[in-house]
């Protein structure tokens, strides 16, 4: 994707065209096979028949589509493409809510998640593609696609960190300060999306633990720090938490969908009162996503970075607070990088 060459005729992109074209129907095939095995009881859960039933229809939708000769047909594959992204968009919402009960009477929980672990690293893939192929048109300087040649992290994390600090106040009244250390400078080519998706759960997640172990001192809360290292084969990015850490009991099970110990919190502060909660805890935070809840941050966030050819692990200070480490390839052909 990065060194795709581009043509001034905009033939590469006729030839991006084609190429998803021919692609994208054997993804979404693979899934609706993969819907079809699922154990009946949870493929009978209306929510996942209705998830089930957006995988035939986007396969049904690519495949009438005819083939692509010239622009125009392209102009009309991109309409579709834009569609199906926005159609899609809640897609991961479905799944947890249609697993939640559902997969309750599965003995083989292995089973289910590598299912949701495909069907959510699948996606990523497909979204990828079709942004990258929408994005090709845009020319923006700076990008290829959607590859930011220049990509900064430290203003990724700065960005998520005002978001997170913004859905965090908006469910306590209060949020920790995030400060980012070591390689500040550190600029090389990467796909923000994933990223971003990533940095915003591991933010909340700390927020949320520093906030909840901090109930007695709301005015004196431990800022969250994060770090990046970089280097020629990789870049690490780790978050610091002063939140408690995740108790013994509960650190083989965080890596599980569904697993949250939200709403388990007895102390009345945490959902109302003291911190001045100015909404129902399941309803959705000001701009996009609740601030947790559904369990699928941890798990999906690992999912998506071993997509990528990466890491992610927790190291967990039991009493005193989380570090979390994402760890990640670079995309500059210099050493083995990731398929999408
Ligand atoms: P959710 O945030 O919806 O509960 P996650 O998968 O993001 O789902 O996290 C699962 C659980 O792991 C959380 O409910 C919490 O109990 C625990 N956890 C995650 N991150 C941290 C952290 N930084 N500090 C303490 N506990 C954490
Ligand atoms: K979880
Ligand atoms: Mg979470």
């Amino acid at each position: 994707m990065l060194y795709a060459g581009k043509s001034t005729d905009g033939l590469h992109i006729l030839r991006s065209a084609q190429y998803l074209h021919k692609e994208l129907p054997v993804r979404i095939a693979h899934r609706v096979v993969a819907f079809r095995n699922l154990p009946f009881i949870v493929g009978c859960n209306p929510t996942i028949i209705s998830v089930h039933e957006m995988y035939i229809k986007a396969f049904q939708m690519l495949t009438e589509f005819p083939e692509i000769k010239n622009f125009e047909d392209e102009a009309r594959y991109c309409r579709l493409l834009r569609k199906l992204l926005d159609d899609y968009r809640d897609v991961v919402t479905m799944l947890a809510e249609g697993f939640k009960e559902s997969s309750k009477h599965i003995e083989d929980k292995a089973m289910i998640k590598t299912f949701i672990d495909r069907t959510l690293t699948s996606r990523l893939g497909i979204r990828m593609l079709a942004e990258h192929h929408l994005a090709i048109h845009d020319d923006k300087p700076g990008f290829k696609g959607i590859i930011c040649v220049n990509f900064q992290p430290r203003k990724l994390i700065e960005r998520r960190a005002d978001f997170a600090r913004g859905l965090c106040e908006y469910k306590y009244g209060k949020a920790p300060n995030v400060k980012v250390n070591g390689h500040l400078n550190a600029t090389f080519p990467y796909i923000a999306q994933p990223i971003d998706y990533i940095l915003g759960e591991l933010l909340k997640n700390g927020m949320r633990a520093t906030v909840e172990s901090h109930l007695d001192n709301p005015n004196s809360l431990p800022d969250i720090v994060v770090t990046i290292a970089n280097n020629d084969v990789d870049f690490i990015i780790r978050i610091s938490d002063r939140g408690g850490g995740i108790p013994h009991e509960h650190s083989s099970k965080v890596f599980e969908y569904h697993f949250t110990t939200s709403g388990s919190v007895v102390d009345e502060r945490v959902d109302g009162g003291l911190f001045g909660e100015v909404m129902n805890p399941s309803s959705k935070g000001p701009a996009a996503g609740p601030m947790h809840g559904f369990g699928f941050g941890l798990p999906a966030s690992k999912a998506y970075a071993e997509y990528l050819g990466g890491k992610l692990s927790i190291e967990s200070m039991q009493g005193i607070g989380t570090d979390v480490y994402l760890r990640l390839s670079h995309i500059d052909g210099k050493c083995e990088s990731f398929r999408i």
